[in-house]
């Protein structure tokens, strides 16, 4: 298991001085996110990133994300010219020794919360998720601010871009990411990279749009288009915990082979598509988080696992859910975990 710690770049307040600080990290989890989605990622810029966090002692070997342009997953006439791109990315990715690209194939919005900072008892503050909540906003309207999706967009552009969804549903979506898969996984296979799908969060459709990777049965399907293991997965406990049905622990025995990359986190189920993120350790939340390590460890898994959205706490202030406290606190609470149960068990 190789610890890591997602890094925004030099705009992230948290420098990698600190990251290197906190006990057993191996890398950083990054990417070239000034360059827009759909053009390539100049080899100075990803050499960059590999020297900067080389000079603190952490590896880089983990990008997150490579973004998926739009149309590719609207099937455009031009998908086909925006794969190769894509390719191409990763062909370049590879030379700088990057080993598993983390993508994500959510039409229009990434992840979504409907605050961003709620407090809790205790003082701290947490993403949350409330679906009536969501279901009020109009995104059309510019009523959603979000952290961790495209923020370029105009309000027209939104509403265009919505629109032209509208012909999509999930059998098309699942056409349209059979086509980039075909094409992208033979460049993985031969250039070494793990390509790994982070499922959609939360794990079921929002405003209309088709949502596709949302549990074991999106699996099944995603690898009988290209059995290669480099097609693969990000196991994120979060999003997929966000829905009770899906059992992580037999998920992550069922899948090992595929997964490369594990986001491990906490999630407080507080009522039927409700969710808060809390701290990571199992008492604070729904997940157990024990069994998950237990079931990854048990299953051999050598790949890259990080903490993930973190509480604001100790008066932290920052971008919502990438502080540093409660993300260092998560990433040795699963040292913890995992030292333990590798010890006791193998
Ligand atoms: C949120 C993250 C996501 C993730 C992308 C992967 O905190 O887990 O934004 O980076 O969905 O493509």
């Amino acid at each position: 298991m190789k610890m890591s710690f997602r890094w925004y770049g030099e705009r992230d307040p948290i420098s990698l001085e600190k990251i290197s600080q906190i006990p057993g990290m191996h890398g950083i989890v990054s990417a070239v996110y000034e360059v827009p989605v759909g053009q390539e990622w100049p080899e100075e810029r990803i050499d960059a990133l590999k020297s900067q966090a080389a000079a603190h002692g952490l590896a880089f070997e983990v990008v997150e994300s490579v973004p998926v342009h739009e149309r590719i997953k609207m099937g455009a006439p031009d998908a086909d010219a925006l794969i190769g791109v894509f390719a191409e990315n990763l062909r370049r990715l590879a030379k700088a020794g990057v080993k598993v690209v983390c993508y994500n194939f959510m039409p229009v919005f990434d992840w979504l919360r409907s605050e961003l900072a709620r407090t809790l008892p205790d003082g701290s503050n947490a993403l949350a998720y409330d679906e009536e909540a969501v279901l009020k906003l109009d995104p059309s309207k510019g009523d959603l601010s979000l952290p961790g999706w495209d923020e370029s967009y105009t309000k027209e552009e939104l509403r265009a871009l919505l629109d032209q969804y509208k012909n999509i549903n999930d059998e098309k979506l699942w056409e349209n990411m059979e086509r980039f898969l075909k094409k992208v996984i033979p460049v993985c296979d031969e250039a070494g990279i793990k390509l790994a799908i982070h499922p959609d969060d939360p794990p079921w459709s929002l405003f209309g749009l088709p949502r596709i990777i949302t549990g074991a049965n999106s699996y099944e399907r995603l690898f009988s288009i290209e059995p290669s293991d480099s097609n693969g997965v990000t196991l994120c406990t979060g999003s997929l915990g966000a829905d009770p049905a899906n059992d992580l622990p037999a998920i992550i025995r069922k899948y090992a082979r595929k997964i490369h990359f594990v986001h491990a986190r906490n999630i407080l189920i507080t009522g039927g598509r409700q969710f808060q993120e809390s701290a990571h350790p199992t008492e604070c939340g729904s997940l157990d988080m024990y069994a998950i390590i237990k079931a990854l460890v048990e299953s051999g898994f050598d790949g890259y696992i990080r903490p993930d959205h973190g509480r604001m706490i100790w008066g932290e202030t920052g971008k919502p859910g990438y502080g540093l406290y409660d993300r260092a606190l998560g990433a040795c609470y699963l040292s913890g975990l995992w030292e333990g149960i590798s010890k006791t068990i193998l």
